[in-house]
């Protein structure tokens, strides 16, 4: 490929441009740490993030949003959304503002603002139901199944890992439906990892060598799942998926979508991020395994952030600093 070509590739562009949005959300959320208000937290985070898709050089479209368009009044799956001018390009967002909005409301670890960015159809328009998912890192793709036994995957994520099955630890969010994933999990000698929320971050956590996390299984959220294909894609990992009605009501509404309602079809990385050219961004809200939150200080408020791009194969950690000029800042190392 041309390197000119490449250096001015939207991709790498617009992976620079959605720190300030990922940024803003997660400084506007972080305020209500510990506030119990978790319904203010997310439209903190939501306004911030519409606020700053504003100024971004594209004619975008949420495809994952807030919801759809009645009950949504920001960032409304098919909204638009960007600078939206005449040759711009054309893009698809999913967006999640707030990851885990218990999270901040109680100061609990791993919250996140995120979004996802691909050239037009570059997402799949996941329905607003559960999926049952596989993440595993680069070592392990291509070699898991999801409709294999749990002991089977953790096995096979051993030895690719170069290591025993009980040096593994596995991310599952703590729900009554996972009572019998856990069981196996722990039947096959594995740790576990309960979380009451966010089962997006642990899966870039699980795609990263040393964050000392493996896999995530279970079943959460099919938008979440999107938004872990374009994250898992850029590191090199894999996620498997397959969706999980709650309802017929979900049933009826992903019809009108033309989405294939079986239980059975296995969704891939590729099918869930089909994209060639990518872009992911997550910032902190609080601490997790990858990200730190938001600190704030007297003069200002640091940020880490993590933005990916992936043609152009950038994983890049931010460590922002914002400083207020009205009183004065100065930097620590
Ligand atoms: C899932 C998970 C998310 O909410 O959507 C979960 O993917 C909701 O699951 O990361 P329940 O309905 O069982 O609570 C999150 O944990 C946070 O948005």
């Amino acid at each position: 490929m041309n390197p000119t070509e490449n250096l001015f590739s939207s991709e790498r562009t617009l992976s620079r441009e959605v720190l300030g949005v990922v940024e803003a959300a997660a400084l506007a959320a972080g305020r209500l740490m510990g506030t119990g208000k978790r319904d203010a937290a997310d439209q903190a985070a939501v306004t911030a993030m519409r606020q700053t898709l504003s100024e971004i050089p594209v004619n975008g479209t949420i495809v994952i949003g807030e919801g759809e368009r009645d009950e949504a009044p920001m960032l409304y799956i098919g909204e638009k959304v960007g600078k939206t001018q005449p040759g711009l390009p054309e893009v698809d967002i999913a967006v999640d503002p707030l990851e885990g909005t218990n999270l901040v409301a109680h100061g609990l670890p791993g919250a996140v603002a995120t979004l996802a960015l691909a050239p037009k159809g570059g997402l799949f328009h996941a329905p607003d139901t559960y999926m049952e998912k596989l993440v595993v890192g680069p070592d392990a793709k291509g070699k898991v199944d999801i409709t294999a036994p749990v002991k089977y995957n953790l096995s096979i994520l051993a030895m690719s890992l170069q290591r025993e099955v009980q040096d593994l630890t596995i991310v599952i969010l703590d729900r009554p439906r996972h009572t019998q994933l856990i069981q196996e999990v722990r039947e096959a000698g594995a740790r576990i990892k309960l979380i009451s929320d966010g089962d997006l971050m642990p899966a870039v956590s699980a795609a990263l060598i040393g964050s000392g996390i493996h896999a995530v299984m279970g079943t959460g959220g099919a938008p979440e799942a999107v938004l872990t294909a374009a994250a898992v894609k850029c590191l090199g990992g894999e996620i498997q998926a397959r969706l999980r009605w709650r309802n017929e009501e979900e049933k009826n509404r992903a019809t009108r979508m033309n989405i294939d309602l079986s239980e059975d079809r296995i969704y891939r990385t590729d099918d869930l991020a089909p994209a060639n050219e990518l872009v992911f961004a997550a910032c902190g809200i609080t601490t997790g395994d990858t990200l730190k939150g938001v600190n704030y200080f007297g003069n200002g408020a640091r940020t880490h952030s993590l933005i990916m791009a992936y043609q152009s194969g950038l994983v890049r950690f931010v460590d922002t600093i914002h400083l207020s000029r009205e009183k004065g800042g100065r930097v620590k190392l």
